[in-house]
């Protein structure tokens, strides 16, 4: 972490890293990691009291390229982790970031069971309908007619995982969607995101232009959800249900108790420490 803290306010440019993204240009996650550190910026979060955590994939790099505290992980375990993370050191703000392979494939078990939790995380998941690390096999969000790998050169035959309708059912506190392609409305929605108890769940549609192109035209489909952002999930149910995967912005509220660990079950660093030593 470079630099000695301050009381100047610290700019977005000053929460990434010196380390330059591989990202193959355009892909939607430059924006991504844009809006993340403007979100950070905007609540000049403390460096040394954030983390961000993920799994792998093409999405799950980005704790290299900021310059709070992280944890590159195990593929589909980042919200583990990060649970871990919280429970340990609650006076972290703990962000989580990954994509819809590492999140929903994977992942999906730890998915359900942290919006069932209810810990105070921020998870962001970058969903390009695709995993692009491993060269663009189809991943749970994919349409069923997609045709684009040789592995499903039919498509897949099956239903499209709906994350924010599940993440609803399974109990998350916050959810929202968001474009790459407008990283301050990003910004502003991964904000309030991180500013909302609980678990809050963003998925950003984050094209990924080598094996997606198509995902380009986002820019003219996505638009601003037409209603208020609801905090009955019966409401919000409804409205995800028959969603069509591009109304943007806060969809919904919620406010559930948000899972504390038992009183005196924290550990200080010396703590952990302790137990590492041999
Ligand atoms: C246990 C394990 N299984 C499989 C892999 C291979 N793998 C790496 S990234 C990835 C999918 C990534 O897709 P996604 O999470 O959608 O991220 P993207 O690259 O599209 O951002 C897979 C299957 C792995 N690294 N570890
Ligand atoms: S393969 Fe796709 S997701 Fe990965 S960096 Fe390239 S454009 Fe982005």
């Amino acid at each position: 972490m470079d630099g000695a803290q301050t009381d100047e306010k610290l700019t977005a440019k000053q929460y990434k890293s010196d380390y330059r993204p591989v990202w193959c240009p355009g892909c939607g996650d430059f924006s991504v990691l844009s809006a993340i550190t403007k979100a950070m910026a905007e609540l000049q979060l403390k460096r040394e009291d954030t983390a961000v955590i993920s799994g792998i994939g093409c999405s799950s790099r980005i704790p290299a390229y900021t310059s709070v505290y992280g944890f590159h992980g195990v593929h589909g375990r980042a919200l583990a982790l990060a649970t871990g993370v919280k429970l340990a050191r609650p006076e972290l703000t703990v962000i989580v970031t990954g994509g819809d392979g590492d999140g929903f494939s994977i992942g999906g078990n730890h998915f359900l069971h942290a919006c069932r939790r209810n810990v105070d995380l921020t998870y962001v998941v970058m969903d390009n309908q695709v995993y692009g690390m491993t060269k663009g096999q189809a991943s749970p969000t994919t349409a069923s007619e997609w045709e684009g790998s040789k592995l499903t050169p039919h498509g897949t035959g099956v239903n499209p995982f709906q994350p924010l309708a599940v993440a609803l059912a399974a109990g998350a506190n916050f959810i929202g969607r968001q474009f790459s392609g407008d990283p301050n409305a990003c910004a502003k929605l991964i904000a309030e995101a991180i500013q909302h108890p609980g678990f809050s769940f963003v998925q950003i549609l984050s094209p990924c232009v080598t094996f997606r192109p198509e995902q380009r035209e986002w820019k003219q489909t996505v638009h601003t959800a037409p209603v208020e952002p609801t905090s009955d999930p019966g409401r919000a149910g409804k409205r995800l249900m028959s969603d069509d995967g591009l109304n943007m912005g806060v969809l919904y509220v919620g406010g559930r108790p948000v899972f504390q660990p038992p009183e005196g079950t924290g550990a200080t660093l010396a703590d952990i420490e302790q137990k590492f030593t041999l």
